[in-house]
């Protein structure tokens, strides 16, 4: 898969370097490219942003630089992101249809955003989706690239060493958080690892991470126990 940012802070992107997103890189699993917005900018002070029409707080990034940008980067077949507080909620289904995709690009905004004639006009010539990472607001796109291209680079063929911890995983398949885990010592600080853990008794385990992955639900996401759909959660347990 090909990914394209582009930012004015390409430094914000480093992280991509390392670890899982890192090695797929390394690997030639995943193409990314970051790019610098000022790069498309014809003035002397290298200006992204100008004052809003109507008036108000804050600046709004220039439509022609985007554009000049857009232009370069975009290919025929490409789906652009434009990560924005007023976007779609970034789900792991989200992720999921990403994942198939043949090349991403992602426009991060700052200030007050992007002019929104340049969604307008990439959307009447291809795929564009404005993404939000949730209901609270950040200083621009920025993190949102780094989520979203963590988020979907590990579900690319051969990024996860063992594909079968894909599956089990919060938000995964059965709509439900993920039961919580643990590890040696069987004993820490007083407290104990379930019995049920150590009984070797597969099918009372399974039990037991189900009725705990509904507790924790319901307790902290009794919306997503509102979603959910019952049929889909006895076929994903008898695929566990
Ligand atoms: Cl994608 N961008 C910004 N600026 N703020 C956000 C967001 C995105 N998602 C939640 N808050």
């Amino acid at each position: 898969m090909r990914v394209d940012v582009v930012s004015i802070f390409p430094e914000y992107l480093a992280p991509l370097e390392l670890s899982l997103v890192g090695k797929a890189r390394a690997a030639g699993l995943l193409d990314l490219r970051v790019h610098d917005l000022r790069a498309w900018t014809d003035d002397r002070h290298r200006t992204v942003d100008d004052t809003p029409f109507g008036g108000g707080a804050g600046m709004v990034m220039r439509p022609d630089v985007w554009g000049r940008a857009l232009d370069d980067v975009l290919t025929p077949e490409a789906h652009l992101l434009v990560p924005s507080p007023a976007g779609a909620p970034f789900t792991q289904r989200t992720a999921e249809a990403l994942a198939l995709e043949e090349h991403l690009v992602v426009a991060c905004g700052r200030y007050e955003g992007i002019d929104a004639r340049v969604a307008e006009h990439y959307a009447s010539r291809g795929r564009v989706t404005e993404v939000s990472l949730g209901d609270y607001v950040l200083n621009g796109g920025e993190v949102a690239a780094l989520v979203v291209v963590e988020a979907v680079a590990r579900l690319l063929p051969g990024v996860v060493g063992n594909p079968a911890s894909l599956v089990e995983e919060s938000h995964g398949a059965a709509g439900l958080l993920e039961y919580p885990v643990y590890t040696k010592p069987a004993s820490w600080q007083g407290h104990d690892v379930p019995d049920v853990l150590l009984s070797g008794h597969h099918a009372r385990i399974e039990r037991w991470r189900r009725d705990e992955a509904l507790r924790r639900t319901a307790d902290r996401r009794p919306d997503l126990l509102a979603d959910l759909d019952v049929a889909q959660l006895d076929r994903h347990d008898r695929q566990v």
